[in-house]
């Protein structure tokens, strides 16, 4: 079933010049890119984002990085493309995440992780409608 996913190409990918690398895996993937904006939030907008984790110890420090400096935000649409996506990534800790996947060939750390997709058909929704509403 065709569905869209919400992914963050977080401020390391863009500060570490990964941005084409990351982009060419999920349209080699056959995933197509609905829409993509380049864009820096401040943290009331991480907190909208991350609504599940504020609460959580780790929570500080990763809002500080998600507004740290420039991301790239995007809609991914494709078949399953949740799930797909979130396979593409890899597990959430780089240094754990396969080989293959965008973190276990790319990123070292837990937080640093370059990438973020939905993690379900809810998430997506509301995702989605708080980067590109309207779309
Ligand atoms: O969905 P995913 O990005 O793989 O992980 P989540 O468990 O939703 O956590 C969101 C985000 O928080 C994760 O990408 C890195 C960061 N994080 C962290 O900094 N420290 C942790 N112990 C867990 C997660
Ligand atoms: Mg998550």
């Amino acid at each position: 079933m065709s569905q869209r996913t919400l992914v963050l190409l977080k401020p390391d990918t863009v500060r570490r010049g990964l941005v084409g690398e990351v982009l060419r895996r999920f349209e080699a993937k056959g995933l197509r890119i609905v829409a993509m904006e380049h864009r820096t939030i401040d943290g009331a907008k991480a907190d909208e984002h991350y609504a599940e984790h504020v609460q959580r110890d780790f929570y500080p420090p990763l809002r500080d990085f998600v507004t740290s400096g420039p991301l790239v935000a995007l809609v991914l649409e494709g078949d399953e493309a949740i799930e797909v996506v979130r396979a593409l990534n890899g597990a959430t800790d780089g240094r754990k995440a396969a080989p293959g996947t965008i973190r276990g060939d790319l990123s070292l750390s837990n937080r640093e992780n370059l990438v973020h997709g939905s993690d379900s058909p809810e998430s997506a929704e509301r995702e989605i409608a708080i980067w590109f509403p309207g779309l």
